[in-house]
């Protein structure tokens, strides 16, 4: 029998003369109270047995004459495995867009992302550089959960908050699992206290993906997680129109969807990028949108959808009144002064710099500065439901105003200003953000990287954006639907002209989005489609509904949450016997024998896309490349 047990904790700080230390206390095996002290700066801790698993609660405080700076905090668990035995880890990502998966646990330090540049490791990493005690290639973000071939047993650990720092887990050896919350040397001064978010530890003998579920349902607890807002049905400008977007094509799509209403039943209809006068200027558009925001709005309301608006709220270029106005309001660079770049995007700015630079919420006066815009762009120009992108930035390393707060708790009390705006109605869509800092704040959460008008090769495996990699994601994290957020899974596209996407594409990324339960977004031309996509349309929004509306009690799991394999798949439990769905995200056809899935299955039915079910009882599923089927399972 397994059994996880944490076995050390250990602040590390600088000393009043900046000078590294440490504080160690053996971990507490009950409820009360361990302590440790060093020249009065004192760590606490006890255990709390909640949810099936172990709670840990530490704090620090600082009783000295001296203020400390606070670098991490460190959670030794044993695990209990072999160490000589081959184990594996669930990788999770850092934001949005960064891929979580199974990798083996290796004493190999080296990362693909080791070599990139900066900007792409502070958009992937909470620490755009790895210390090489928490390499990346052997870090996961806020959760992992570690099996090994000698054990029934996985073990979970996890931060179940995260309010207050960014977090790791590293698995460098399968017989420990090192947990960190990352304190960015903060100040704690003489007096001064600070509680640490807690981790979360649990044994059993469950696949990993129920396991994941299990960590989803205590940080959402723990958090107060938005889990409520109803299902979520829309139009978004982004993946047909891009940068290209005008005020016209926005009009002339409004006026499809009110005349598709009864084949396309959605009910939000969301600008993207593109409309702005510049990047941070988000109240004020550019001269292809010469209506302005409130306009707009005012038009999609009177046609009876929601309007929805995308903001990047922490990012700003330099030709933004907000950055010539505000030079003081950014993340500075530690050494050169400078600001933090924190984006590049030639589309975003007509400077020569073509970077975009990163806001400081620790700020007051920029925190000010955000909750009188959405409040604007909520309560005076009518937009509902705001989608803001590239959050990361909020937590780029640097120099802040507010030395107290940590990088995490920096994007945390930017996120809580926007929704102090915003009030309580809106319908909050996180993008790009580092996950755990947004439980509670956000209704809804992307959990993949872009979808894209082509698949995309899993060969080159080159980071390049593309469907195939929104479809690894949407499966690896559809455990958190309903439990953190409503997961946004990324944009169907339906359109057989002006895209890439086979016929077999399109239907395996609708397949893969509505088998997610998750929130239902089209981007496409509405005249490039007929009343065949909207009849498909109809049905797609039909069965995600259902999908969802059981997602709250039974989790949309992963096949296998660990696999590297090109068949993946998820499943759900329903009234209506168990529904599944299968992709070959491989460039060559597969076979599938349903015994390999390892479902407790009965009849088989193959459903196509419209739910129309063709009675089958078959051992076999024939995939082609980059396909996918629906299945259901009958009792
Ligand atoms: C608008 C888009 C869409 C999309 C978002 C986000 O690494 N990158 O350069 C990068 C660029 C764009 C991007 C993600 C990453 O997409 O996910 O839905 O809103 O911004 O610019």
């Amino acid at each position: 029998m397994t059994s996880a047990l944490l076995s050390r904790i250990e602040l590390r700080f600088l000393d009043a003369a900046g000078n590294p230390s440490a504080l160690a206390l053996d971990a507490p095996s009950d409820t009360r109270e361990s302590t440790a002290s060093r020249d009065g700066l004192t760590l606490s801790a006890h255990l709390e047995q909640a949810l099936g698993g172990t709670i840990v609660r530490a704090s620090v405080a600082n009783r000295g004459a001296d203020t400390v700076r606070l670098t991490s905090a460190i959670f030794e668990v044993a695990t209990g495995f072999d160490r000589a035995a081959p184990a594996r880890f669930f990788k999770h990502g850092y934001q949005s867009w960064s891929a979580s998966g199974g990798y083996e646990v290796t004493a190999s330090q080296t990362h693909p992302r080791d070599t990139a540049n900066f900007i792409t490791r502070l958009n992937h990493q909470s620490e755009a550089t790895r210390a090489p005690e928490f390499a990346e290639g052997q870090t996961s973000e806020l959760f992992t959960i570690v099996e090994s071939q000698a054990a029934p047993e996985r073990i979970l650990a996890g931060f179940i908050g995260a309010a207050t720092s960014l977090s790791t887990l590293t698995i460098s050896s399968p017989e420990k699992v090192v947990a960190r919350a990352i304190l960015d040397d903060v100040t704690l001064a003489p007096g001064g206290h600070r509680e640490l978010d807690p981790l979360f530890i649990a044994a059993a003998d469950e696949s990993a993906a129920r396991m994941a579920a299990r960590w989803a349902d205590a940080a959402g607890r723990w958090m107060n997680a938005r889990v409520n807002a109803p299902f979520q049905r829309g139009w978004c400008s982004w993946y047909h129109y891009f940068h290209t977007i005008t005020e016209d094509a926005l009009r002339a799509n409004l006026k499809s969807l009110e005349a598709m209403r009864s084949e396309f039943p959605l009910e939000v209809i969301q600008l993207d990028d593109g409309f702005q006068s510049a990047l941070g200027d988000w109240d004020t558009t550019n001269t292809k949108f010469p209506g302005g925001l409130k306009k707009i709005a005012g038009e999609i309301r009177a046609a009876g959808f929601r309007a929805g608006i995308w903001t990047a709220p922490f990012l700003a270029a330099r030709d933004s009144h907000l950055m010539l106005d505000h030079p003081d309001w950014f993340i500075m660079h530690a050494e050169t002064g400078q600001p933090v770049r924190a984006g590049y995007n030639p589309n975003w700015t007509t400077s020569d710099d073509k970077f975009a630079y990163a806001l400081d919420a620790s700020n007051p006066a920029f925190r000010a500065h955000l909750r009188h815009l959405f409040r604007k762009l909520t309560h005076d120009f009518g937009y509902s439901y705001l989608k803001l992108d590239f959050l990361y930035a909020a937590a780029a390393p640097g120099r802040r105003h507010d030395p107290n707060l940590t990088r995490g708790e920096t994007l945390r009390h930017g996120l809580d200003a926007i929704r102090a705006g915003a009030g309580d109605d809106a319908f909050i869509l996180g993008c790009g953000c580092p996950l755990g800092q947004a439980i509670g704040v956000v209704d809804g959460m992307r959990i993949g990287p872009d979808v894209s008008p082509f698949w995309g090769s899993t060969a080159s495996g080159a980071g390049d954006p593309s469907t195939v990699y929104a479809l690894d994601a949407i499966i690896a994290r559809s455990f958190m639907h309903r439990r953190l957020w409503l997961n946004d899974p990324d944009c169907l596209m339906l359109r057989a002209r002006k895209t890439r996407l086979t016929a077999d594409e399109r239907a395996a990324l609708a397949a893969t989005i509505v088998a997610s339960g998750g929130m239902l977004l089209i981007s496409d031309d509405m005249s490039l489609l007929d009343t065949e996509a909207g009849k498909l349309f109809r049905m797609l929004a039909e069965i995600s509904r259902k999908i969802d509306s059981n997602a709250a009690s039974e989790p949309v799991l992963a096949l296998d949450l660990m696999t590297t394999g090109d068949i993946r798949g998820l499943i759900t439990e329903t009234a209506m016997g168990a529904i599944a769905m299968i992709l070959n995200r491989g460039d060559t056809p597969a076979r599938v024998q349903t015994s390999d899935l390892k479902l407790s299955a009965g009849e088989i039915a193959a459903l196509d896309l419209a739910f129309d079910e063709k009675i089958e009882i078959f051992d076999t599923i024939d995939l082609p490349p980059h396909s996918a089927r629906i299945l259901r399972f009958k009792r």
